[in-house]
């Protein structure tokens, strides 16, 4: 039986997300973790196209860390690392992909986020829309695993529930002293928003919707709060900014017809949709980045 049961998928249509327990085993998640520390401590070198980040405030010297995988807080596009990729193209993710967004699809993002102790790493409360250059959001999906228990405690996830049927907003750049780079917050969106703690034990996975306003609070212990993320698309979805950017990223077809090559349009001609409207004009979109 698909994981995303009919319940499920109600929820998920109601308030813009749902968490599948105990998804994925704990040799995979072991498998990520290695490999994490393997590219943080270089004896691996990051796959063509991956972004390593450093958190900013290891980057600023506002703290000292007792290893290199303290320093690391995310790292980008690892569709070209195989030990990686091995998360996105597990046939238990993509059954339940399949049941948000359809059985043809491609990555349009893929994370690993390392949420280390004695750094701020809060994520403001955001909707990962701003960075996405293809519509319509309905088919596009988040994936979120925890690679160990995250509580609140360690900077869980925090979600907006039905905030996914509002508008993607205008977003700006916190007012904290340490952010890290391109992590915006939604405007008029404060801590006051009826929000719930998404408290997730090692393999426990939420899906959720690309206007759902969510975001991470900071790790209060002496642990690292890791989880590894992708966002996958329809193929019917469009390329629709107004950049010529389109090869922003490595995106790959995952299953239906073209899986395992890049993913080949269609832009949109009309009616693009102009990214600056949405982020800081101090702080635009990198063509090819959003660090
Ligand atoms: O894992 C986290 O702390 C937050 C991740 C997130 O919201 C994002 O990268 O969009």
């Amino acid at each position: 039986m698909n994981p995303i049961t009919d319940e499920l998928l109600e929820q998920y249509q109601r308030d813009g997300y749902c968490v599948v327990r105990e998804l994925l085993d704990p040799a995979s998640l072991e498998r990520w973790k290695t490999r994490l520390s393997a590219i943080a401590d270089g004896e691996v070198a990051p796959a063509e196209r991956m972004l390593v980040m450093k958190d900013v405030m290891v980057a600023r010297g506002a703290v000292e860390v007792g290893s290199k995988l303290e320093a690391v807080a995310k790292i980008q596009d690892y569709e070209n690392d195989p030990e990686l990729w091995s998360y996105v193209d597990d046939d238990r993710l993509l059954d339940c992909v399949e049941r948000f967004i359809g059985k043809s699809v491609f990555t349009l993002h893929t994370m690993l986020i390392n949420k280390p102790p004695n750094v701020d790493g809060r994520h403001p409360l955001h909707q990962d829309l701003l960075y996405f250059p293809f519509r319509p959001a309905d088919r596009i999906v988040a994936t979120w695993t925890a690679l160990e228990p995250v509580t609140r405690e360690n900077g869980c996830l925090v979600v907006v529930p039905g905030s996914h049927e509002g508008e993607l907003l205008p977003h700006e750049n916190m007012d904290w002293e340490h952010v890290n780079a391109a992590y915006w917050g939604a405007k008029g969106v404060g801590g006051d928003a009826p929000r719930v703690h998404l408290e997730m034990e090692p393999g426990d996975t939420v899906f959720f919707h690309p206007i759902l306003i969510h975001g991470s609070g900071r790790n209060r212990t002496q642990g690292f709060r890791r989880a590894i993320s992708a966002h996958y698309a329809s193929t019917d979805c469009v390329w629709a900014w107004n950049t010529d950017a389109v090869l922003q990223r490595p995106y790959k077809v995952v299953r239906g017809e073209g899986a395992g090559g890049p993913w080949s349009g269609p832009v949109a001609s009309e009616g693009r949709i102009n990214p600056l409207d949405y982020v800081p004009v101090d702080r635009p979109v990198a063509p090819g980045r959003s660090d």
